[in-house]
């Protein structure tokens, strides 16, 4: 069997008012901002939230693109959860694995994530239904 999904690394929830949703996440839900950044790339402004004890964080999206995934997905379905992301030590060896079995991961090679991390996707369709985020942490010997 397969053991490189280390961890469940957060889910990502779309929203349209990223204010708004960091207001009740904080206020309603006490959790705690761990970062805000604008990732370029992905087109979207971000705000990762950890809970009380720690573990899987939330990562609320809001776009900052209308060509966006993110925004053609709040088009489509409205605010609500997006995808799940699990940590792996080497994303690019996890996305062949999970390609060469036939599933569709998004990118050839890949992007920057939340604070330097390194992501990939495979499809929904090739999933079950759950748009999943492979998420390779940056590394003290790969900065930046
Ligand atoms: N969760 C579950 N299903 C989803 C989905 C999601 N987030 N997004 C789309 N789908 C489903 C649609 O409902 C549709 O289903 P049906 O075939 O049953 O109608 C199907 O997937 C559409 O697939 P598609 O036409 O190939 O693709 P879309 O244009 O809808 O885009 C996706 C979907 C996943 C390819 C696109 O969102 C993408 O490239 N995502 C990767 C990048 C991303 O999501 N970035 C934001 C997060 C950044 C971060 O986490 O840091
Ligand atoms: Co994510």
């Amino acid at each position: 069997m397969p053991n490189d999904l280390l961890e469940l690394d957060h889910v990502g929830i779309a929203v349209a008012d990223l204010t708004a949703a960091v207001a009740f996440h904080t206020e309603v839900l006490g959790l705690r901002v761990e970062l805000t950044e604008t990732n370029d790339e992905q087109h979207v402004t971000e705000v990762m939230l950890t809970p009380a004890e720690g573990g899987t964080r939330i990562q609320l999206l809001e776009p900052t693109d209308p060509a966006s995934a993110i925004a053609q997905f709040l088009q489509r379905s409205g605010p609500g959860l997006h995808h799940i992301a699990y940590r792996v030590a080497d994303v690019v060896a996890t996305a062949a694995r999970l390609q060469a079995e036939g599933r569709r991961v998004l990118y050839p090679h890949p992007r920057h994530g939340t604070a330097g991390s390194l992501i990939n996707f495979v499809h929904p369709r090739d999933t079950g239904g759950v748009l999943l985020e492979l998420v390779q942490p940056r590394s003290l010997d790969r900065p930046g």
